[in-house]
């Protein structure tokens, strides 16, 4: 693997490969709490983090908003646009490897011209495909997952595999097939459905239950199509509640879940958690991927944050070290991140607009994981709030409590047992748990 790729023009000259300086350190361009080979409880922190860059946030998106222009300009433009996809990809490899990120993540068209018909859609996909899987073996860079954008082109306007029109599947499919093609030529380890219109406005013009038995079929077709070629890697749904359709189906970790189940999926899919479609959703980061951890199904993580004042999807790179900690806590537990790893899918601000800003949003996000790795393992290691935890079940642990738990006691023993009822308060020490987590925070390290 060579240290720094730099294709046939270096697109990002004033940045240099990033290292750690440690937190004392006044550079903007450099780590200061992500030491790539640091060892965190056995392993280094590149194996527990598993950074991926996203593509369409990175080199796609130009600062576009429903009220104003692009403000970014991305210097790989080029006027053919299959040239613009070649430098793009040249560029992105070299982003990848300045700043030290083992994985990436793209949506078909985020790396590859759609073009005026099917076949060019396929054939260019394929073309730009192989240059990947060039800079993927000349980087060592590897591929988290790819998607394919069934939202963006008004054909999906009234939603892809959920649409009422039979002929919009087809072409959902075509898509579908040919980046699980490219998915298995590039080594994918994980292929992402976000349902972006895989929803409804108005009921009035909706049979939900007729969809979401087609958004099944469509899922289970992809699964046996993937197996079928060669596709070894996880299938991954991405719960969002809203946005851009008014009721979105995947609507969060429990209802994607409980839609994997009641379809037949369990075995190939699993979630890719975002912490912005959490907060959307009512619900904080740390409760989808806990929900996921509780039901073996936690697969990638979408590692970004959302604003507090608003309740938009802001997609903004992290920076709250709570989240992380906490995230990174039920990682650990879980065993790490196994195939899936930490997806930037973030945007720095459209008035961000220096190439290195691209880095120093990297950096940001980077540190502030890194953070919650170490944080967390320590609260792991000292095991308070897990003693804590465990204690306030302990009455499950033996006796009649272990009993119920085993399923050894029926409605009417239950009531029975009434009499051992003890009539006392019991207090959830919240203020007290949390005070410890703020100690595991800020003390020095
Ligand atoms: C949209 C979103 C997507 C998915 C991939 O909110 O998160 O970028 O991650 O389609
Ligand atoms: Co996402």
């Amino acid at each position: 693997m060579k240290d720094v790729f730099v294709g046939n023009t270096e697109y990002f000259k004033s940045v240099e490969k990033v290292v750690y300086e440690g937190p004392t350190s006044d550079n903007p361009l450099a780590f200061k709490f992500y030491d790539p080979d640091k060892i965190v409880a056995g392993k280094t922190m590149k194996e527990h983090l598993r950074f991926s860059i996203a593509y369409w946030h990175s080199f796609c998106a130009d600062g576009k908003d429903p009220f104003g222009n692009a403000t970014i300009d991305f210097p790989w433009t080029d006027p053919d646009p299959m040239q613009s996809a070649r430098n793009k990809a040249e560029a992105a490899f070299e982003f990848f490897t300045k700043i030290q990120a083992p994985f990436y993540a793209f949506h078909d068209i985020d790396a590859s011209p759609e073009g005026d018909s099917a076949d060019q859609y396929v054939k260019n996909y394929h073309e730009i495909a192989d240059l990947l899987k060039s800079l993927q073996d000349a980087t060592g860079v590897k591929l988290l997952w790819n998607t394919s954008n069934l939202f963006s082109n008004p054909r999906y306007m009234n939603g892809a595999a959920s649409n009422p029109e039979f002929s919009v599947l087809t072409r959902a499919a075509l898509q579908v097939k040919t980046s699980l093609d490219v998915n298995v030529k590039l080594g994918g380890l994980g292929y992402t459905f976000w349902g972006g219109r895989e929803g409804y406005m108005s009921l009035w013009n909706t049979d939900t239950k007729r969809e979401l038995d087609h958004l099944g079929m469509f899922f289970a077709m992809a699964r046996d199509y993937g197996r079928k070629i060669g596709f070894k890697g996880n299938f991954y749904i991405e719960p969002k509640p809203m946005e851009p359709s008014k009721h979105q189906y995947d609507y969060d970790a429990a209802t994607a879940i409980a839609f994997i189940k009641e379809y037949g999926l369990e075995k190939d899919f699993s979630c890719n958690i975002e912490n912005n479609h959490a907060t959307l959703a009512g619900h904080s980061f740390a409760h989808d991927l806990q929900v996921c951890v509780n039901n073996n199904m936690l697969g990638s993580v979408d590692a970004n944050q959302g604003d507090p004042q608003n309740g938009w999807d802001t997609d903004e790179f992290p920076t709250n070290v709570y989240d992380t900690v906490e995230a990174m806590m039920i990682i650990l537990k879980n065993g790490g991140l196994h195939n899936g790893g930490l997806n930037f899918d973030a945007k720095r601000r459209r008035n961000s607009t220096d190439l290195e800003d691209l880095f120093i949003a990297h950096i940001g996000g980077m540190d502030t994981f890194a953070l919650g790795l170490e944080i967390a393992q320590a609260m792991i290691d000292d095991g308070k709030i897990d003693h804590f935890r465990r204690q306030r079940y302990s009455s499950f642990d033996s006796g009649d409590g272990a009993r119920f738990e085993a399923g050894k006691l029926d409605l009417k023993t239950l009531a029975a047992l009434s009499s051992t009822f003890k009539d006392e308060k019991i207090s959830g020490k919240q203020e007290m748990l949390m005070n410890l987590v703020n100690q595991y925070m800020f003390r020095s390290r």
